[in-house]
């Protein structure tokens, strides 16, 4: 006998929309799809999910009712056409957004009768249901429980808090570390191929670098828990005085500024505020407002 399993709706059909509605499909689950744009259906359609002609119509079909769109912006306009088809419903928003949007449209769903989970994908659509995929959500946490099983057809789950903002704050907290290193990155390969070396050759000497330096993550982090900044390893005023070789480098070779500027701004006030003999855990506690 086959399992039965509960239905889902997947409203937004983007590239991110249509994998997890593909990997609801594969794993089982009767899944009614909706897009703003309708054609986007027709491949889902093919794997077996049933198409919605309206969205208050897909919302009507499951008990869990998952978003995927652009922006939290469009989020809150499709909400406002859903006012009486949402009560009842549990409502996960997988939209990228931030934890002020989470908290308004968590707002918005309690106001209608309707419990809302919200999400961060930490994945590209091509690993959703695969080992390294995962989700973070906040919110209702009842109704958390009850769907964490459907939810887990798109990879591992992790439960953040009933603030309905935390799991926007860690999605984009995660994305700061990505963008972060990825500025790093594409300053050292614009470096290196004003001398016509390769960015692929110079990645065998970069990729073990920036391994190790990450490596060191939690030390920081233990520095920054507890407050501790002093440091026998390297002082702000020895990146401070090193430096200024990056930036000079830079506009010998023609290359920008612009990334890290800032950089050099906020060690020239630590040193100013007399924190020289600390470590560079130092600045995150410069960067709170
Ligand atoms: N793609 C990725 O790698 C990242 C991974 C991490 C999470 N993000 C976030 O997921 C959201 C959706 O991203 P996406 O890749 O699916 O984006 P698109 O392929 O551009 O699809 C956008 C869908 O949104 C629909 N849409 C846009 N505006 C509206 C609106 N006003 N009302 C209703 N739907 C709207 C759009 O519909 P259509 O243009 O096809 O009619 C698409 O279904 C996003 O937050 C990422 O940051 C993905």
């Amino acid at each position: 006998m086959p399992e039965n399993k509960p239905p889902v709706s997947v409203l937004g059909l983007g590239m991110m929309g249509t994998a997890l509605a593909a990997a609801f499909l594969k794993a089982g689950y009767p899944v009614t799809v909706w897009n703003r744009s309708s054609a986007k259906t027709g491949p889902l359609v093919a794997q077996g999910a049933l198409p919605a002609k309206t969205a208050a119509e897909a919302v009507a079909d499951s008990p869990l009712v998952v978003f995927c769109l652009l922006t939290n912006d469009n989020v809150e306009e499709l909400f406002a056409t859903l006012p009486e088809a949402v009560a009842g419903k549990t409502l996960v928003n997988l939209t990228n957004g931030t934890p002020a949007q989470a908290r308004d449209l968590a707002a918005w769903a309690a106001k209608h009768g309707a419990h809302y989970i919200d999400g961060g994908i930490m994945a590209v659509p091509q690993m959703i249901a695969g080992p390294h995929a995962y989700v973070l959500y906040s919110g209702d946490e009842q109704a958390y429980e009850t769907h964490r099983p459907t939810l887990a057809a798109l990879g591992g789950t992790k439960w953040t808090g009933t603030d309905p903002g935390l799991a926007a704050l860690q999605d984009l907290a995660l994305l700061t570390g990505m963008y972060g290193m990825l500025m790093g990155v594409l300053q050292a390969f614009a470096l290196v191929r004003t001398e016509n070396i390769p960015a692929t050759e110079f990645s065998e000497l970069l990729v073990p670098w920036i391994g190790a330096m990450l490596a060191g993550a939690p030390e920081l982090g233990k520095a920054i828990d507890s407050g501790q900044h002093l440091t026998d390893v390297s002082s702000l005023a020895v990146s401070q005085a090193a430096f200024p070789n990056l930036l000079n480098t830079f506009r010998d070779q023609g290359v920008s500024t612009e990334f890290f500027e800032p950089f050099q701004a906020i060690l020239d006030r630590a040193i100013e505020q007399g924190y020289e003999a600390d470590g560079l855990s130092r600045l995150a506690d410069l960067l709170k407002k």
